[in-house]
């Protein structure tokens, strides 16, 4: 890993009332010191050339001063002294005005004085390569940062403290353990005297157990995936059924265009929202018919690829209509996956009913149908009491499985899962145990793997590179 000294504008760029410039790295008091002047010296008239040696953890107040002497911006200054900083590096932070000119400016001032721009998330690959934190940790930073709800910024925190490592390493620990037992035997063991039929018996016992743990922690993942992103929800049906009302109404503004006019919406429009506590990524669709100029079919497209990807689908009809071959096309279209969830919504039942919610619960044999209407209200909140609970119900959100698995992290865990399987499945074949040993070595280094012990340069540079800048 590089030690030179890197740089960063810390804070999101526009305007703020103040924005934060991290250095980190041997260099970061002297190059700071040569750029700040702390207001004291200003009033005491002490020579600018006069060491500053600022005391660590104080904010000092002074200004930025460029190699002409003019002051650049009114600042604090803070200088963090190793090990005790996020890097585990010397740190100096230079609280400066938030505007991006300003802050530019004294990037560049620093960067003359020999420090390097950060890259994407070095500082806290520096925090991982020096140890303060192992890799699970790192990328439970980035959750943190990207968390939408409570919820998902409660489960970064778990993980960022360490309970997700904590729980791999003990897996990895017990199979260390379990792997031991069995090199001892392959070492000692003559050609024809294997295990004992009592230590094969304890060893798949305790196998069946790590895998069902193992399974346990992979349930995570797609519900961390869930906190982390959203979950994706789309709004699909013919045109003008009241598709985006429904949307605007989610997002408590009029974000998408509503007219009397089949075929208004044209694009996929996306927002988040959340609801209460359950983050929902929101999609608008594109309304589907058969028939449909050129911009429509398009949009359709689009729409069909959302509608793929849906963790909840909500199925729009209008009461005043009735259920006609469109809407029974577009439902056969949808209803195959099983990991979708599907609600079927009868809207505009403030006009004259065509058909009603028992009526289509029977045809679509569907039990989720909630009858609606965008123009009184009617309904709504039962709708998002059916979504709350949909997603709120079994394990997903219980205070002590609010874990968040990397997509990266839930791969590994399966790898190692279907390693332990095999295992088990030479066990129960009879296999030797070297076999078998090869097995669980395989499993205990794709847990390594999460947690970073062993990994390639050009791994870890990937993973970093998903940070932003600053971080
Ligand atoms: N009476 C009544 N009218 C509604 C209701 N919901 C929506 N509308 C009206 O239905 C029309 C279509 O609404 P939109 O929300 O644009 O429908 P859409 O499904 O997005 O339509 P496309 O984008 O064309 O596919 C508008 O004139 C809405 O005001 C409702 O509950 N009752
Ligand atoms: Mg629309």
């Amino acid at each position: 890993m590089d030690n030179d000294t890197i740089v960063a504008i810390s804070t999101p760029p526009g305007e703020g009332g103040i924005g934060i410039i991290r250095l980190s790295g041997k260099e970061s008091l002297s190059i700071g010191t040569r750029i700040f002047v702390p207001s004291v010296y200003l009033k005491k008239n002490i020579d600018k050339k006069e060491k500053f040696s600022p005391l660590g953890r104080r904010l000092y107040h002074g200004f930025i001063i460029d190699e002409e002497g003019r002051k650049v911006d009114e600042v604090l200054f803070c200088y963090m002294k190793a090990p005790y900083t996020y890097t585990r590096e010397d740190i100096v932070e230079i609280n400066a005005h938030g505007g991006i000119v300003c802050l530019n400016t004294i990037l560049n001032l620093i960067l003359r004085k020999g420090a390097r721009l950060a890259e994407p998330g070095e500082f806290t690959k520096r925090a991982f390569y020096n140890g303060r934190i192992d890799l699970v940790q790192a990328e439970s930073v980035l959750s943190l940062i990207r968390a939408k709800t409570e919820k998902g910024l409660k489960a970064a925190m778990g993980g960022l403290q360490g309970y997700l490592s904590e729980e791999v390493r003990k897996l990895r620990d017990d199979l260390a353990d379990i792997l031991s037992e069995i090199e001892v035997n392959v070492d000692f063991a003559y050609e024809d005297q294997d295990l004992e039929e009592g230590s094969y018996y304890d060893i798949k016992k305790r196998l069946i157990n790590l895998n069902n743990s193992m399974l346990k922690l992979l349930q995570k993942r797609r519900q961390g995936k869930i906190l982390q992103d959203g979950l994706k929800t789309v709004i699909l049906g013919k045109p003008n059924v009241g598709k985006s009302s429904l949307y605007n109404y989610f997002l408590k503004e009029e974000r998408a265009i509503v007219t009397e006019i089949p075929g208004t919406t044209r694009d996929l429009l996306i927002d988040y929202v959340n609801l209460k506590g359950v983050p929902l990524k929101i999609f608008d669709t594109a309304g589907f018919r058969k028939e449909g100029d050129r911009v429509e079919k398009i949009g359709m497209k689009f729409s069909k690829k959302a509608i793929e990807e849906a963790d909840l689908l909500l199925f729009m009809l209008d009461a005043s209509a009735g259920i006609t071959e469109e809407d029974r096309w577009i439902y056969s279209k949808i209803n195959n996956k099983k990991e979708q969830k599907i609600i079927i919504l009868l809207n505009k039942i403030d006009l004259a009913k065509k058909i009603c919610g028992n009526e289509l619960k029977y045809i679509f044999n569907c039990d989720k149908v909630i009858e609606i209407s965008l123009l009184n209200g009617d309904g709504l909140e039962e709708l998002e009491r059916a979504i709350n609970e949909m997603f709120s119900a079994g394990d997903l959100y219980s205070e002590e499985s609010v874990l968040v698995l990397e997509v990266r992290q839930g791969e590994l865990i399966k790898k190692c899962a279907d390693h332990i399987q095999e295992a088990l499945n030479a066990i129960s074949s009879g296999f030797p145990l070297d076999i078998i040993s090869i097995d669980l070595r395989s499993a205990i280094d794709s847990l390594d793997e999460v947690i970073g012990e062993n990994l390639a340069e050009d791994i870890l540079d990937l993973i970093f590179s998903r940070f932003c800048i600053g971080k």
